[in-house]
């Protein structure tokens, strides 16, 4: 319940304090702020309440490199229950909210899957009474904003705390020093509310910003000097600057590893000040700590604790046992060029302590293996320092109680494939936790209209705190006015989104039309490729017969490539050279349609996936972990075409194999090819398909053939000299991919059967709730309890 005055008492306060006038003479963005602060106000007292309630108590915390937020204020809103009265507040005050909610920058502190599935735990672990603290970096720049000129992406800085950052608390009081061998800074936290939905457990996420100990040198200033009297600031700022800065050169990976070691030990020392307070020693340290660690970027917390311990009086032994019995190891990737390695010599230059800790981590290691009874020669594939490099994956492996894959198909690779000999030595450690996505951002905020549909069906709002309800609904399958108003629904979401489009990329769209959507980073393994392949083989198709009879379709994607990523960046370019030819051409009009959105980003992403008939998941089998857009998209009602990889396999089984359409070589099938692939071989048998690949070099899309669009045409047919040619099977891929685009096209010409499909799948979601994720999580590994509030009446 808010109070009307006390909210608008607050909201004038600051608007008063903070802009020198009235809330009616704010901007849209000054609005927002003091909505905000006036919010934060009183969420304060709850907060505080919520951390009590968990004192004596195991915690577990989340070590993430990545924190991928999104917008805070209508999610706020709708966990706090309050979302209609303040709506209503506002209204009264001639307040727009809606605009207020477009005024809020997303808060993107990271790149894409790994960030946002830690977003969604923190929803979930409040939501079910949880404690589970995240701690991450407070990058000044958050993810690049893109931008396209002539189809290219340009990145520009994202500024997203230019005007401060209305939902954090800055605790001094709480900072720490960071040491390494050339530089010591301040660790200076800032505390995030994570509000769980009802409000009983206000959780927090604590980032930490890098200062300098001595941010201005008046000596030098003095004598004129003033690039040095400021020098020790900036170097100090530069290490949480930016999300991922470019490591291609020593200083950047230097700066890389800065920041890994930096939020790490800052929070580690956080949990130990804390422990301190009412422990005389360690012993029950990983009784009442567990800490996972997202990927290998915080690895070096195994090292880092250990060191700590010792500097407290805790022997190594001891140290190591309560290290692996605190922390577990998600490993979200199967690629094995993402497998995070620091050379040695990097280490000792920068962390020579926490190098010696690793030196004896390993020499424990070899010594256990000795025991084992592995020769030498056996040992060597478990080497943590390994050719002069240190393999964090290891590391975070033999450091660590638990090993999670983040699917089952992923888990089975690794245990099978990837991490075998690990698996062998260690089986009890393996396990699987399938992602999972939070309801209450992807359905009850991003499709109000769907979550009041499936309220009146079920009679109650419980599947907001339990997904596994949608399932009841499964018995309205067959009855077709209601499959009428899901696909009502869709049409609404569908003309919500083409408005969007309308006004920022300019481009309409009919809402008539299959929204084919594939929205996830540019990778070459997500084969964004072969979805603008198919394109052009339909574009083709009807410039050789313009009368043919098509359903028409509009093809969004949305996805940033890494900046120094060349040919992710060169099919972004691709991709838009299509569209650009297949929008201006009359033959094709009302037909088909190409839409690269700009800047495609968490708030985006909200307004993309309730809009989707049809959910492109086509990575090559095998080499997606899990992929956690599958999920968003099955929830908001929308089949899947796509390969069995990732979660796709366990959304077919829980959906039904009738209602996706499944395409395309398996991953055994693929085993099998290796080494006798030959795609230009391949490709002579396809015309329709050589015709497309060749347009890459053969003046299509520009007179003079770009070094990037003939490399990637050469990646396909000859390979490079790291890889195979077309190493992700797209010209393998491409005739079963036609086909299930073409049966996708047919069952849209009766769409009460395709929206039946749909409608399937959104009542088979309940699986993938980061609900169910974090409580296998919290049971599994980290052993805590949720500890519930009464709620008041
Ligand atoms: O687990 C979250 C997400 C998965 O859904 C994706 O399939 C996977 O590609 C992504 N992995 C990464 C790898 N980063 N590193 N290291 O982002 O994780």
């Amino acid at each position: 319940m808010i109070k009307k005055e006390l909210l608008t008492a607050r909201m004038r306060g600051y608007a008063l304090t903070g802009y020198g006038r009235e809330v009616a003479e704010l901007t849209d963005s000054e609005k927002f702020k003091v909505l905000s602060k006036a919010l934060m106000e009183e969420l304060l007292p709850k907060w505080r309440e919520s951390l009590v309630k968990f004192d004596g108590h195991k915690k577990a915390y989340y070590l993430s490199a990545e924190f991928l937020m999104g917008r805070a204020l209508s999610n706020n809103l709708l966990n706090l229950e309050v979302q209609g009265e303040v709506k209503s507040i506002l209204k009264e005050l001639g307040i727009d909210y809606n605009a207020l909610e477009e005024a809020e920058d997303d808060a993107g502190l990271g790149n894409g899957g790994l960030g946002r599935l830690a977003a969604c735990f923190l929803d979930s672990a409040a939501t079910l009474n949880y404690s589970l603290t995240g701690y991450g970096i407070r990058y000044n720049y958050g993810i690049f904003r893109q931008t396209f000129v002539d189809g290219r992406q340009v990145e520009e800085g994202d500024d997203w705390l230019r005007d401060g950052d209305t939902w954090s608390i800055r605790r001094a009081d709480q900072r720490v020093k960071v040491v390494f061998k050339d530089q010591t800074v301040y660790a200076v936290p800032y505390d995030t509310p994570i509000v769980g939905f009802g409000g009983g457990t206000i959780n927090t996420l604590r980032l930490w910003q890098s200062e300098a100990l001595q941010p201005f040198d008046f000596q030098a200033f003095n004598d004129q000097k003033y690039d040095r009297a400021v020098k020790e600031k900036n170097d100090a700022e530069n290490i949480s600057k930016v999300l991922y800065p470019n490591d291609s050169l020593e200083k950047g990976k230097i700066l890389r590893l800065k920041q890994q070691y930096f939020f790490v030990s800052a929070s580690l020392q956080d949990m130990i000040r804390k422990h301190k307070e009412n422990h005389k020693d360690f012993k029950d340290f990983a009784k009442l700590h567990a800490v996972q660690l997202n990927d290998t970027h915080p690895a070096v917390a195994i090292p880092e604790l250990i060191r700590l311990l010792g500097e407290e009086g805790v022997s190594f032994k001891k140290a190591f046992a309560l290290a692996t019995e605190t922390f577990a190891y998600t490993n979200h990737t199967i690629l094995k060029e993402a497998l995070e390695q620091w050379s040695v010599k990097l280490y000792k230059k920068i962390l020579p302590e926490v190098y010696k800790v690793i030196v004896k981590i390993d020499n424990h290691l070899r010594k256990e293996l000795v025991q084992k009874g592995l020769s030498t020669e056996e040992i060597e594939e478990f080497e943590i320092i390994h050719s002069g490099n240190i393999r964090m994956a290891w590391l975070s492996i033999y450091g660590t109680h638990s090993i999670n894959g983040v699917a089952r198909l992923h888990t089975d690779i690794l245990k099978d494939t990837e991490l075998h000999g690990w698996y062998e030595l260690y089986p009890q450690r393996f396990n699987n936790k399938t992602n999972g996505i939070t309801q209450r951002r992807w359905l009850l905020e991003s499709n109000p209209e769907l979550s009041a549909f499936i309220t009146k069906l079920l009679g109650s709002d419980d599947w907001i705190t339990d997904l596994e309800e949608l399932k009841k609904l499964k018995k309205y399958a067959e009855d077709d006015e209601i499959i009428k108003e899901f696909m009502a629904i869709k049409k609404t979401k569908k003309r919500q989104l083409a408005d969007y489009l309308k006004v920022r990329e300019g481009i309409a769209v009919d809402e008539n039309a299959i929204f084919d959507i594939q929205i996830k980073r540019l990778h070459e393994y997500k084969r964004q490729l072969l979805n603008a392949f198919h394109i052009l083989y339909l574009y083709h198709k009807i410039k050789e017969n313009p009368q043919m009879e098509i359903t028409p379709r509009v093809f969004l994607f949305g996805a940033k490539a890494a900046p120094g990523y060349v040919r992710a960046k060169a099919i972004i370019r691709f991709i838009n050279a299509i569209g650009k030819m297949v929008n201006e051409d009359a033959d094709v009009r009302g037909r088909l349609k190409v839409v690269f959105v700009e800047n495609y980003g968490v708030s985006y992403a909200q307004r993309l996936f309730p809009a989707a008939d049809i959910s492109e998941q086509i990575s090559t089998a095998g080499k997606e972990a899990s992929g956690t857009g599958n999920m968003k998209f099955m929830l908001s009602g929308a089949p899947t075409i796509g390969t069995f990889d990732g979660a796709n396999v366990e959304i077919v089984e829980e959906a039904g194999l009738s209602n996706n359409y499944i395409f395309g070589l398996t991953v055994e099938e693929i085993e099998e090819l290796k080494g006798h692939y030959n795609p230009a071989k391949e490709l002579k048998k396809n015309p329709a398909l050589k015709k497309v690949v060749d347009s890459l070099i053969d003046g299509t899309f520009e007179e003079v053939v770009s070094p990037e669009f003939q490399e990637l045409h050469d990646a396909l047919l000859l390979g490079a000299s790291w890889h195979a040619p077309d190493n992700y099977f797209i010209i393998r891929d491409f005739q079963a991919y036609v086909e299930a685009q073409e049966r996708v096209a047919q069952d849209f010409t009766k769409p009460l059967e395709f929206y039946r499909k749909g409608f399937i799948n959104m009542a088979s979601a309940g699986k993938f709730s980061s609900d169910r994720t974090i409580e296998e999580y919290a049971r599994e590994i980290w052993k805590i309890e949720s500890i519930d509030t009464p709620r008041k009446a």
